[in-house]
């Protein structure tokens, strides 16, 4: 029987994919109007409302688009991740000339001519879509008996924006164009392109350019307008600045954004459609299909509108919290790819004054963006954030000397930095070792060692110099002095986040000198700070002290920030298994924050899901999901601070990867805090710690069945969420072993490049 079941298994996969698409079969509120360029008289009011709630994001890790889907008139705007004003920054200050501020970089503006236009009614068969598979956004229409479909999309091997325009007839696709910056700039019209470049106040320059063909008609041009009428039409929508990530260069390229586009465009104009689409897709399912979450189907025939008006009724939507789950990778890989990191909203932003200036925060909202990325198995995305930190160093260093002293070794940084080194704020001054975690977890997770000597390494070195040097010793104990529980009470000595991310930041240094076989003076001297370190305290009430003077008032306030709870994510120094009492604190301090107030915000839902699911506690991560979906999220799914903060989309996957599969703690537990609504699912394609890929199939909450691949040849520690006693394992094209344990916990020792096959029971 049981070699039965592991046959059924080897040949059936994991999982069935379900659709992965956000739909919606309506207009946008406001009908047409919303969508119209200024010059066809839209209010900018609702333009702007519409932008962040109702539009949907493209992007290729570089520059993106916000679709606003309606069929007649169309709005794209656009965006470079690099179009920033600002600069070094050496006050320290946190203003819009100085530190700078992210920019809007422009809109494409469409207006078809399809016959007689239904005046504020949705047209026949009217859908905008947004399809995370293949990351393509389409609108489809019906008019006069004829169907258009549009589709958007933004290409990572092409470095352009595709817009492409077809009819289920001949010669029925007609329309205009017209591109326009969001700094004034006026556009000239060349041939079948139109154009417009700058230059901001520091100096940075930028250009976008729109080129148009159609089959089987023609392109003409009109003032500042580009008017085709065919068969189909293909617009070519290219945006660069000349900035690079490199002080050295003090960055800048010094290739003039005019020719960068201009080449940009003139690779593609020889592929046709089907060809740029092929890449595109490919590409982006190289990185997206590796993941999978079936957590049931979708409700028949909804749209997501209703679906989640539904949902903030009280209706159970399993797979619209799977949606949600595959979201948050889709804006990753949609925001972080060999360029910028994704910063507040990824890198969409339709104005020249976003909130925080849609900067990098390195109190929550920056980490938060990456937590997904090594466990929802998309690695190479966190690269823009190693190597933005590593260009921010020089700039964070002067600003670090200037305020602690020119003897002061190694660099930290404030709470707000921007693209250029230039620092903003107040003084954050665990921010340069809590973003040392994710050097070390790239390591942890894919056991690059090159990568860990020449990248991880040296960073792990400097930042914990600062941090010997930094600390001081106060009764026995060595302590942060005057630090801060963000943004949260006063400054004092040995505030509890500092102090675990100290811990953190140390433990990844020496786990990164056992790794690397490196012992020397810095070594031993962390090794023996650490052992000194302020540890965690209980409190009278049974909580984690967030200082180490009791503030109940403040402790219980409702306040955003659950500073205090790090060690337990995305930290590892309190743990179920290794610490208990600690946890069983964390627990009591993480119940007193409450859910209400203060504690709405995009970013805290997916905190807390992660905390509870590290704390084991499935139906309190299923209340943080649900939360997030109620209070936070936005019709188009993007979740809200307010306004739009994209560290809850991003955030959320994490949360959701701890309720599945956690690596932490030295083992790999399956199934620690599955939501009690996912009676059965399945999930593919997870990493773990130690590069293990890991599949499961669950049913009534327990797992039934898993894959375990090992990359490295790395021994297992499996913990199963339900302590089974016993397990088989079966190796791909090998033996077949029966563990037992007493505790659910099973050890054995694994092949690199090798699948092993679990089942429970
Ligand atoms: C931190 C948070 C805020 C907000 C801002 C961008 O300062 O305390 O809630 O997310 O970042």
């Amino acid at each position: 029987m049981r070699h039965l079941i592991l046959f059924f298994l080897l040949i059936c996969p994991l999982h069935a994919a379900q659709p992965l698409e956000i739909g919606f079969s309506r207009l946008p509120s406001g009908g047409e109007e919303i969508n119209s360029a200024k010059e066809f008289g839209a209010s900018d009011a609702s333009l702007a409302s519409n932008w962040e709630s109702r539009a949907q994001p493209v992007g290729n890790g570089r520059i993106g688009a916000m679709v606003f889907g309606s069929p007649l008139r169309e709005r794209i705007q656009f965006n470079d991740s690099s179009l920033w004003t600002g600069g070094a920054n050496p006050s320290g200050g946190y203003d819009v000339k100085e530190f700078g501020c992210y920019q809007n970089f422009g809109d494409l503006y469409l207006e078809m001519e399809t016959g007689p236009r239904p005046v504020g009614s949705t047209p026949e068969g009217f859908s905008r879509t947004l399809n995370l598979a293949d990351a393509v956004q389409r609108t489809v229409w019906k008019q006069a008996g004829t169907t258009f479909t549009r589709e958007v999309f933004a290409s990572h091997p092409d470095q352009v924006i595709i817009v492409r325009i077809t009819a289920d007839q001949p010669g029925k696709v007609a329309g205009k164009l017209k591109l326009t910056g969001a700094h004034g700039e006026a556009s000239t019209t060349l041939g079948t392109s139109t154009a417009f470049s700058g230059r901001l106040p520091n100096d940075l320059r930028y250009a976008a350019r729109v080129d148009v063909s159609c089959d089987g008609g023609k392109v003409t041009t009109s003032g500042d307008e580009v008017s085709w009428s065919g068969n189909s039409a293909t617009l070519v929508l290219a945006a660069a600045t000349d900035y690079a990530l490199d002080p050295v260069k003090k960055f800048r390229s010094g290739v003039n954004p005019v020719e960068t586009v201009g080449k940009q465009v003139a690779a593609v104009t020889d592929k046709n459609y089907e060809t740029l689409k092929a890449a595109h897709i490919a590409d982006f399912q190289s990185l997206m299909g590796r993941v999978d979450l079936d957590l049931g189907p979708p409700p028949v025939g909804k749209s997501i509108e209703d679906r989640l008006n539904a949902y903030k009724d009280g209706a159970a939507d399993p797979h619209l919290e799977a949606l949600m789950f595959q979201y948050g990778r889709y804006l990753l890989i949609s925001s972080s790819r060999g360029f910028l990191p994704a910063n507040l909203q990824g890198l969409w932003n339709d104005c020249n004054k976003p909130a925080w200036y849609s900067d990098y925060h390195t109190n929550i909202n920056l980490q938060m963006n990456y937590w997904l990325a090594e466990p929802a198995n998309l690695a190479e995305c966190v690269r823009p954030l190693i190597d933005w930190t590593v260009a921010m160093i020089p700039g964070s260093r002067t600003a670090t000397l200037k305020e602690f002293g020119e003897k002061t070794p190694g660099w930290t940084m404030r709470t707000s930095v921007n693209i250029f080194g230039g620092n903003g704020w107040k003084w954050n001054l665990p921010s340069s070792a809590w973003l040392a975690q994710h050097f070390w977890d790239h390591y942890a997770f894919t056991g690059d060692k090159i990568y860990l000597a020449e990248t991880a390494w040296p960073v792990l070195r400097d930042v914990s110099e600062f941090w010997l040097d930094h600390l001081v010793e106060k009764d026995g104990k060595l302590i942060v002095p005057q630090g801060w529980s963000p943004e949260h009470g006063p400054r004092e000595d040995g505030a509890a986040h500092d102090q675990q991310i100290v811990w953190d930041l140390f433990t990844n240094l020496l786990d990164a000198s056992k790794a690397l076989g490196k012992k020397d003076a810095l070594v031993e001297k962390t090794d023996a700070a650490r052992e000194k370190l302020l540890g965690p305290k209980i409190g009278s009430w049974g909580q984690i002290m967030e200082w180490t003077t009791e503030r109940p008032e403040l402790e219980k306030s409702g306040h955003r920030h659950t500073s205090h709870l790090f060690a337990v994510h995305p930290g590892r120094q309190i743990s179920l298994t290794g610490t208990p009492d600690l946890a069983k604190a964390a627990a009591v301090s993480l119940e007193a924050r409450g859910t209400s107030g203060d504690s709405r915000r995009s970013w805290t839902w997916a905190w807390r899901t992660a905390l509870w699911a590290r704390l084991g506690e499935g139906g309190k991560a299923a209340d943080m999901i649900r939360g997030l979906l109620t209070f936070n999220t936005l019709p188009n799914l993007f979740t809200s601070h307010p306004p739009f903060q994209i560290d809850g989309n991003l955030g959320i996957t994490a949360g959701i990867c701890e309720t599945l599969l956690q690596s932490h703690a030295d083992e790999i537990s399956l199934l620690p805090a599955v939501p009690p609504g996912w009676k059965t699912g399945s999930v593919s394609g997870l990493k773990a710690r130690g590069n293990f890929g890991v599949d499961m199939r669950w049913k009534d909450g327990k797992l039934t069945a898993a894959t375990i691949r090992s990359k490295l040849g790395n021994p297992v520690v499996l913990r199963i969420h339900g302590n089974p006693a016993s397990i088989t394992i079966q190796e791909k094209s090998g033996g077949s072993t029966l563990l037992t344990a007493q505790d659910g916990v099973f050890r054995f020792p694994t092949r690199a490049k090798t699948e092993y096959q679990i089942t429970a029971g």
